[in-house]
């Protein structure tokens, strides 16, 4: 509810046709799907995530500048920028700033209506993320089709069995959320458990908890193409795409 008035303040201040006019909106855009497999990249989707519910501030002196860039030169597919402010501390500036990188950048936020795909465009992202807990199958499959127009590729993030059912068509990528939603605990086993039910056509990302080389190891084995990593690499005075422990 607290986003959708967001939304709304955010609509009224400028256009969906204002932001469809701005530079950056008719921008070639980068296709994750394909940075994830180049030889020469890790398959991490390295995030920049200054606090969070689950940790309390993580890393408040950080420059978006400074630790996407060093991501980018230590091999990272993609980078995941957080977008929402009330839960997170990420603003629309942070993604626009972490352009200056030539690998696909993921808008990390909660969507819920085509306002925030268009602004993702506008700022200067390649791909955004729906989260199946927050949406009906028909919601994201419309929000996806609205994505997809805008030449924009989807990472759909489901956490269970049950939400399966909201993959579709215009899904590109499919994430699986190792976060516990309520008890904010981490099991990279999610990820394990879910792969074998996934569609083989479309690159699997596990997401959340991942914290050393040996669990990328074991999920690249279970058949995962991308790995997205905050808190480890935020947690360093320098993040970068180095495992503190
Ligand atoms: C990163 P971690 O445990 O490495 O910091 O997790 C990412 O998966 C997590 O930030 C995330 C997230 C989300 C944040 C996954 N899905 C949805 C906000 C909204």
């Amino acid at each position: 509810a607290k986003k959708k008035e967001e939304v709304a303040a955010r609509k009224a201040l400028v256009s969906s046709a204002e932001l469809e006019k701005q530079a950056l909106f008719t921008r070639p855009t980068l296709s994750l799907v394909q940075s994830l497999v180049h030889p020469e990249r890790t398959g991490i989707i390295a995030e920049f995530k200054r606090k969070s519910p689950s940790k309390g501030i993580i890393n408040g002196q950080a420059d978006v500048v400074d630790v996407t860039k060093a991501y980018t030169q230590y091999g990272a597919s993609g980078l995941s920028v957080l977008t929402d402010e009330s839960f997170f501390g990420g603003t629309s500036d942070d993604l626009l700033k972490a352009r200056v990188n030539e690998i696909p950048v993921l808008r990390k936020d909660f969507i819920i209506d085509e306002y925030q795909i268009t602004e993702a465009r506008a700022i200067g992202a390649d791909v955004i993320l729906l989260i199946a807990a927050c949406l009906t199958p028909q919601e994201v499959q419309k929000l996806a089709a609205f994505a997809k127009s805008l030449q924009l590729e989807v990472l759909l993030e489901i956490h269970d069995e049950t939400e399966l059912g909201h993959i579709c068509d215009e899904t590109d990528l499919v994430g699986v959320n190792n976060r516990n939603l309520k008890t904010f605990e981490v099991d990279i086993n999610t990820s394990l458990r879910l792969i074998s039910h996934m569609p083989a056509s479309k690159p699997g990302v596990a997401e959340s908890g991942i914290s050393s080389p040996e669990a990328i190891k074991t999920l690249k084995e279970a058949g995962f193409k991308g790995f997205l990593i905050g808190e480890n690499f935020m947690k360093q005075p320098l993040p970068s795409v180095a495992f503190a422990d």
